[in-house]
């Protein structure tokens, strides 16, 4: 060994932690020389995942060196967008917002919250402050473009939209999964890394998986079964498994731990859903139907699991009501191998007592269009509206956190050019992008790298209780930055009037009162009683958000302490699912109802739009496409094209198409087509597939990199087409609030290019 390599050796640390970029929660294994990473693979000694990663994972290094990735805050002079210190640029935050506050109401400051706050540790302790500092009514995110059905679903049956029940995967014999493709977004709304594994599983294991999608996905190619539906039928679908199960098998839902209502107002609710019934609209023959609802009784254990195919339609919380509800029918919820409830480590501790105080949207309504508000939020559907429409309580003013609803919300170039309607506009975000291109102050989030990680949303959807905490590798500083967790606070005593030189600490120990306080207080609860001084002194020497980290999972239900987490960087694996619907629900009488009014309402409403849409298609007159959207292993919504190794090689933007469609329209494979809906036209070169449904044609979100004033080199060299030029605002789930995203009426044509 040379001296230079020994040096080297002296240098090299390897650091476990948990990847931030999806659901899946794989822990990596880093290696750096001093502050450069040479290396990221998965973590093999990681309890949950076991060495599994996906291409993204090891990108974390490619995203930490990236050269567009901002640095410095941004703050806007004489129209343009230049570096700032800190402290300038919360002073212009406190100042523009000062001045829209200035006119008396609250409700024009309006807050978007995007995907990866879900992901970081400062989205989920901050985002709460900081939305209740603003005091707006306004309150958007990503929810209500993705998981909104099933949080309102949840809501309606236990009265608990965060308790939502995944599908134990590593245990089921029959897995009925619709409208999701885990081979290329490796799961969402349950956390398992290693998904694909975990389904090759299940079959090896002589189970079922039968894939229920418009497209032959990767996913739906590896299953036992495809069953090719149309978009935006699958609550119908459901309706009629339902149906069969119950009026033709004789099915009842299987006992619960607490008690249920809504058995005979289901029955009675899927009653003219016969598979005959829906065969048309659904394009699945009554035979198959059958077959799926038979095997799925006979199976020993079963679940019906529904995700963004099925939960981004006008009809989404109905379905993802029917899949709990085709799930209790199999006598799989709460049961292993069904849907059960995890119990994160940082979650509350059980005391006892059944029930809750009930659940509840509608509290107020959006300004223009009237849509009801649903746990504190507003469609984002209704965004732009907002912005455009004059009148007291317009908004005018909003602030984006790790958000990109330029083009990830319906009708994108509406909210686009609404933006510029702002009169101010504050984003914290890691690119200057399609949406933060428009605000007055940009605030770096630091890197993945440099921030510690703690998946408080994960850790309640996964399909084995863990927690894993990370500790960050590099600090912000050393490039200028700010943790993630100071500047949302920093933002949140703005709000709160408190100025922009206002030290956070004050407000974390708010927190922290407010976490011990709760957990003493809790009567029946293993921390009642206990001296609150005890438990803050056992956190006294931890950074701000460690010590919120740690009070979380040492108030929660497995008491545990920080030397647990610390010392086991690979995770702690708190063992498999157990049933616990008990604890899970907070309805009043503290039973479950498999029935709730809004949603029989609603499904009384498909009924009769089934009978109108069955006709149509017999005479044939139903010639329109249907566009779907669809994900690839190599993109993340819309904020990972600027790294070159994920973008390179084949095309990935484009229209999938059937060839018999193909052919009616006179498009060649690798032609460009037009494609139209009601609130837009994108031009796309086509991929002629027999793996798509005829009449359905799909295109990915997320791209559309060519808008003047971002800066992501690599993304606009490999722009794409926005899809969400085409999907249509004014098709909203009405008891949700969720935009529907798939199934959206096109028209396609060649064009000449
Ligand atoms: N047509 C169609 N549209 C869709 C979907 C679809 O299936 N079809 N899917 C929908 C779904 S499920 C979702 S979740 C939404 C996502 O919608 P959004 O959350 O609005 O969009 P993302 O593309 O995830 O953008 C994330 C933003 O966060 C920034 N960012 C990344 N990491 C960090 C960080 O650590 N801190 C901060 N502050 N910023 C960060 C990125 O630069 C980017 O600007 O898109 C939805 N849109
Ligand atoms: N690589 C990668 N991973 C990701 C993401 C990403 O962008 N890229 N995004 C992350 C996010 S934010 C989320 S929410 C999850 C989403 O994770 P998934 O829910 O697995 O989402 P998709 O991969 O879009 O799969 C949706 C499937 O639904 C099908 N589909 C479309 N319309 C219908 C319909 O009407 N009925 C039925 N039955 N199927 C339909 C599509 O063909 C597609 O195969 O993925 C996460 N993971
Ligand atoms: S599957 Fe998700 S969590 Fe795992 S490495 Fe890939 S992006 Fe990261
Ligand atoms: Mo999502």
């Amino acid at each position: 060994m040379t001296d230079a390599m020994a040096d080297a050796d002296a240098l090299t640390t390897t650091h476990y932690r948990t990847c931030p970029l999806c659901e899946a929660t794989c822990g990596l294994e880093i290696t750096m020389l001093r502050d450069e990473v040479k290396r990221i693979r998965g973590d093999r000694d990681d309890v949950f995942s076991k060495g599994f990663i996906c291409p993204k994972g090891s990108t974390l290094k490619q995203l930490h060196v990236d050269p567009d990735r901002l640095r410095r805050p941004m703050v806007r002079r004489d129209g343009e967008l230049v570096e700032s210190t800190w402290p300038e640029a919360f002073a212009a935050i406190a100042e523009g917002l000062g001045r829209i506050w200035e006119g008396g109401d609250r409700n024009e400051v309006a807050i978007y919250l995007g995907n990866p706050t879900a992901h970081t540790v400062a989205g989920a302790l901050f985002a709460r402050p900081l939305i209740q500092a603003l005091g707006t009514r306004n309150v958007y995110s990503a929810s209500t473009v993705d998981q909104m059905p099933r949080h309102v679903s949840s809501g309606l049956m236990w009265a608990n939209p965060g308790a939502m029940a995944i599908p134990d995967l590593d245990r089921t014999q029959y897995l009925l999964m619709l409208g999701a493709d885990p081979y290329e977004s490796n799961g969402s709304l349950c956390t398992a890394p290693d998904f694909p594994g975990r389904l090759e599983a299940i079959i090896e294991r002589g189970g079922s998986v039968v894939v229920v999608d418009p497209r032959r996905s990767r996913t739906a190619e590896a299953a036992s079964e495809h069953i090719a539906i149309r978009p935006g039928t699958d609550a119908a679908w459901l309706a009629a498994i339902a149906h069969v199960m119950i009026h033709e098998l004789g099915a009842a839902v299987a006992e619960l731990d607490v008690a249920t209502t809504g058995g005979d107002a289901l029955a009675h609710a899927v009653a003219a859903f016969t598979p005959e019934a829906v065969a048309a609209t659904c394009r699945i023959d009554a035979a198959t139907t059958r077959r799926i609802a038979a095997e799925m009784l006979a199976a020993p254990s079963a679940v019906a699991y529904g995700r963004i195919g099925t939960h981004t339609t006008r009809w989404g919380t109905v379905a993802s009501w029917l899949t709990d509800a085709v799930t209790a029918l199999c006598g799989g919820l709460d049961r292993p191998g069904g849907a059960m409830f995890p119990m994160a480590a940082h979650g509350k501790p059980f005391t006892g007592r059944v029930g809750g105080r009930g659940f509840r949207t509608g509290r107020w309504q959006s300004r223009v269009e009237a849509r009801p508000e649903v746990r504190g939020e507003l469609p984002t559907a209704a965004l732009a509206g907002e912005i455009e429409t004059d009148g007291p309580g317009r908004v005018r003013a909003l602030i984006t956190v790790a958000g990109n609803p330029a083009r990830s919300t319906q009708n994108s170039a509406r909210l686009d050019a609404a933006l510029d309607r702002l009169e101010f506009m504050v984003s914290v975000d890691i690119y200057l992008n399609e949406t933060t291109r428009h605000a007055d102050v940009v605030l770096p989030a630091p890197s993945p790298l440099a921030k510690p990680h703690f998946d408080f949303a994960f850790y309640g959807l996964s399909v084995r209780n863990v927690v894993n905490y990370s500790p960050a590798i590099t600090d912000p500083a050393d490039e200028g930055g700010m943790d993630e967790c100071e500047i949302l606070a920093r933002l949140a005593l703005i709000a709160g009037g408190l100025g922009a030189d206002a030290e956070p600490a004050q407000l974390y120990e708010l927190m922290r009162n407010e976490i011990v306080r709760s957990a003493v207080g809790l009567e029946g609860g293993p921390l009642h009683g206990t001296d609150p001084d005890e438990l803050l002194a056992e956190v006294a020497t931890l950074a701000p958000a460690e010590q919120l980290i740690a009070l979380s999972v040492r108030c929660g239900p497995y008491g545990l302490a920080w030397p647990d987490l610390v010392d086991h960087p690979h995770g702690i694996d708190l063992g498999p699912l157990q049933p616990r619907i008990a604890e899970v629900v907070r309805t009043v009488d503290g039973s479950v109802d498999l029935a709730p009014a809004p949603l029989v309402d609603q499904l009384g409403e498909l009924a009769a739009s089934l009978a109108v849409a069955g006709t149509a298609d017999e005479l044939g007159v139903d010639d329109q496409l249907l566009l779907i959207g669809r994900r690839h292993l190599r993109s993340n919504n819309s904020w990972m094209h600027n790294i070159d190794v994920l973008v390179k090689g084949r095309r990935r933007c484009t229209l999938l198409m059937h060839p018999a469609d193909a052919e009616r329209a006179g498009l060649a494979d690798g032609a460009f087509a037009s494609v139209r809906s009601r609130v837009g036209e994108v031009q796309v070169p086509v991929e002629v597939t027999d793996g798509i449904s005829i009449g359905t044609v799909s295109l990915p979100h997320g791209w559309g990199h060519d808008a003047p004033g971002a800066r992501m080199r690599v993304a606009a060299a490999n722009a794409g087409v926005n899809s969400n030029l085409l999907t249509d605002e004014a098709i909203v789930d009405p008891i949700s609030g969720n935009g529907q995203l798939n199934a959206i009426p096109v028209t396609v044509t060649a064009t000449r290019r």
